[in-house]
């Protein structure tokens, strides 16, 4: 299987992250991108395919916010990473922000993440790694791996969150609408729901989103992922939440896996995103499945049954020491 990686995307590195009221080492580190390499072996470095796909989902001004958010921290006096600390939840509205605190405020939800010096660049490579193996699915590779990291899913068109900054399966998904076909399929299986997928999706009948994700009755990100949100207007039914309780094992993860694909093949996409996060392992320091190493062949063999063309995106999965094993255990299931 071809493997798309880009070099600059170890550029993102941040200190810390408030993690249950404290500051803690920052989990989504370059070590995961190394142990991911070490398994699967030579990955490609994508070709530059410039900031345009990344506009058909994020706004200008967002990411003009993330290119100079470091540089304007500095400015104000500040060490280490940028992190907001106020957020416009109450009557907002549209204001001019100068201020580096109100703009992070502005263009993000939670505080887990940060913006180091290389964010930036980082995140945009990681998009370009996701361009290169969906190109590689739409050229007749029945299946791609782009190493996203920083990952995407959690963040919208004009927000970042829980370690995303661009969302590179939303990219992907447009530059397959862009390149002439009509429908495409989001199989979200990261432990975390995919909250910033579903927004950007969420009126739209041409873009299918599906997440096998924990309870966020109990985990993050909590106000979004529960079963009872479908979708909206034109993409009423297009958005299918398949929430599970902490503690889910294999047996009952491939239950609800089943009814994602079925909903899926009915929907007779010409193309499949999976939006793959290996924090749903058992041994996950922030995650509480019950999914082990050999499980995740299995769950690879049964999405590559649709026989659908699919790029893999890398998400999450923050057990560095399993974790080259984890997704090669999946990527061998294609
Ligand atoms: N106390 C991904 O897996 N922090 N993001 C949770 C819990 C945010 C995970 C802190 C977790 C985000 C891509
Ligand atoms: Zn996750």
């Amino acid at each position: 299987m071809r493997i798309f990686w880009d070099e600059r995307q170890r550029l993102h590195a941040p200190e810390k992250e408030l993690h249950n009221g404290a500051f803690v080492p920052f989990a989504e580190t370059p070590a995961r991108a190394d142990a991911i390499l070490a398994a699967l072996g030579p990955a490609e470095t994508p070709r530059d395919r410039g900031e345009a796909p990344l506009l058909r989902v994020h706004p200008r001004d967002y990411l003009d916010f993330l290119k100079t958010a470091h540089r304007d921290w500095r400015a104000a006096g500040r060490d280490g990473d940028a992190a907001g600390y106020v957020w416009p939840v109450v009557r907002r509205r549209a204001l001019r922000l100068e201020r580096i605190d109100a703009k992070l405020g502005r263009y993000s939800y939670d505080a887990s993440t940060p913006i180091a010096a290389g964010t930036w660049e980082a995140a945009y490579a990681s998009v370009q790694s996701a361009l290169a193996a969906t190109e590689a699915v739409l050229a007749g590779e029945p299946a791609a791996f782009a190493l996203c990291r920083p990952p995407g899913h959690h963040c919208g068109a004009d927000y970042m969150g829980g370690y995303c900054y661009l969302n590179a399966t939303a990219v992907a998904a447009e530059a397959v609408i862009a390149a002439g076909r009509r429908r495409v399929a989001i199989l979200d299986i990261d432990y975390h729901h995919g909250n910033g997928t579903q927004d950007i999706f969420y009126g739209r009948g041409d873009v299918l989103f599906v997440s096998i994700h924990a309870d966020p009755a109990t985990d993050y990100p909590f106000y979004w992922g529960h079963a009872d949100e479908t979708g909206e207007g034109a993409g009423e039914g297009a958005t299918l939440n398949l929430p599970l309780p902490r503690g889910t094992r294999v047996s009952e993860f491939e239950r609800a896996l089943a009814t994602a694909l079925e909903r899926i093949a009915a929907f007779e996409p010409d193309v499949l995103l999976c939006s793959y996060g290996a924090d749903t392992f058992a041994g996950d320091p922030i995650s509480f499945f019950k999914i082990e190493t050999a499980d995740y062949a299995v769950i690879g063999r049964r999405i590559a049954a649709l026989g659908l063309p699919t790029a893999i995106l890398m998400e999450g999965g923050y057990a560095v020491d399993a974790l080259g094993a984890n997704v090669a255990a999946f990527l061998s299931g294609f």
